[in-house]
């Protein structure tokens, strides 16, 4: 009952199969890839474009610009009766391409007015585009924290850009911080649904997520995803245990005391298309790619 989310934003989670546990079996989603790069470095991210069958986020099978995007959505609206949501995931950060982001949903909402939008962000930019995301009506947003102590963040984070200056170490997860949790403050404040996805990471944060789960809460989040971390190949945290669904599970019990828990993520690729769970991201794939940055 404190969450002031705009009635617009809830009627809208109904239909958003992440948001709404109900809806994740009548209700689909689409990833569109338009935003490549990112603006930091997360030590357990691999980028990269395969044409393959890899599942997990940041991975897709090409990058689209605006028009491709709106192409892409329209034959997809076509075959998949059930879609509702229209979402901006990757395969780097949807802010560090607010441009090409931007560009998407204004083109998308020309054509169809009915579509829910939904970012996902690292939310270093976010103080500076909340206010735009608002009035662009985008309802949803998820901003992934995986500390609020510089120091854990420090492990997790190798570099920000911020400005074009690159920071590293506890300065770099400090900067990151303080943005993640102001833009998260900034969107809740004007009725944007935020939820928060939280890597879990053996013997790096685990023991500090209740913690963080704690905060995000009293900054008004809706609900917490907490996720295991799959060790990318070729990435720094390669040689890391992946957390185990025991592991998580529990963690979930504990903070479910406090905020609402997200049980179905799928750790979508940020090309997936369909229900969660039944990836159609195949079918609608050009795959002459222009992977070219
Ligand atoms: Fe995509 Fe994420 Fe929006 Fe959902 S996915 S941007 S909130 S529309 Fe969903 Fe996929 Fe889990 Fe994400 S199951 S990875 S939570
Ligand atoms: Fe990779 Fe996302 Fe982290 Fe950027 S924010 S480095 S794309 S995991």
């Amino acid at each position: 009952a404190c969450g002031g989310f705009s009635k617009q934003a809830m009627e809208q989670a109904k239909m958003h199969p992440c948001y709404s546990e109900d809806a994740h079996h009548t209700f689909a989603r689409m990833h569109l890839p338009v935003a490549p790069k990112c603006n930091i470095s997360c030590n357990y991210c691999n980028r990269k474009y395969d044409c393959m069958n890899e599942s997990r986020p940041g991975v897709t099978s090409e990058v689209l610009k605006p028009e491709q995007a709106l192409a892409k959505f329209i034959k997809v609206k076509e075959a998949i009766k059930q879609l509702t949501v229209v979402g901006i995931a990757g395969p780097g950060d949807a802010l560090a391409n607010w441009e090409q982001t931007k560009s998407t949903i204004a083109l998308i909402k020309q054509h169809s007015d009915d579509v829910i939008f939904c970012l996902s962000t690292n939310g270093l930019m976010l103080p500076r585009y909340a206010d735009e995301i608002v009035e662009l009506g985008v309802n949803h947003v998820t901003i992934t924290i995986n500390a609020l102590d510089p120091i854990i963040g420090s492990e997790i984070y190798k570099h920000v850009v911020y400005d074009g200056v690159a920071y590293e170490g506890k300065h770099a997860a400090e900067i990151l911080i303080f943005n993640q949790l102001q833009g998260l403050e900034m969107l809740t404040k004007k009725g944007v649904m935020v939820k928060v996805n939280i890597v879990m990471i053996r013997d790096v944060n685990d023991k500090h997520i209740p913690e963080v789960v704690k905060k995000v809460k009293s900054l008004g989040a809706f609900m917490t995803n907490i996720m295991p971390l799959i060790p990318a190949k070729g990435s720094a945290f390669e040689a890391y245990t992946q957390t185990s669904m025991k592991d998580i599970k529990e963690m979930r019990a504990i903070c479910e005391l406090d905020i609402n828990q997200m049980h179905h993520c799928k750790q979508c690729r940020a090309d997936a298309i369909g229900l969660l769970g039944q990836d159609r991201s195949i079918e609608f794939r050009e795959c002459e790619t222009n992977n070219d940055n």
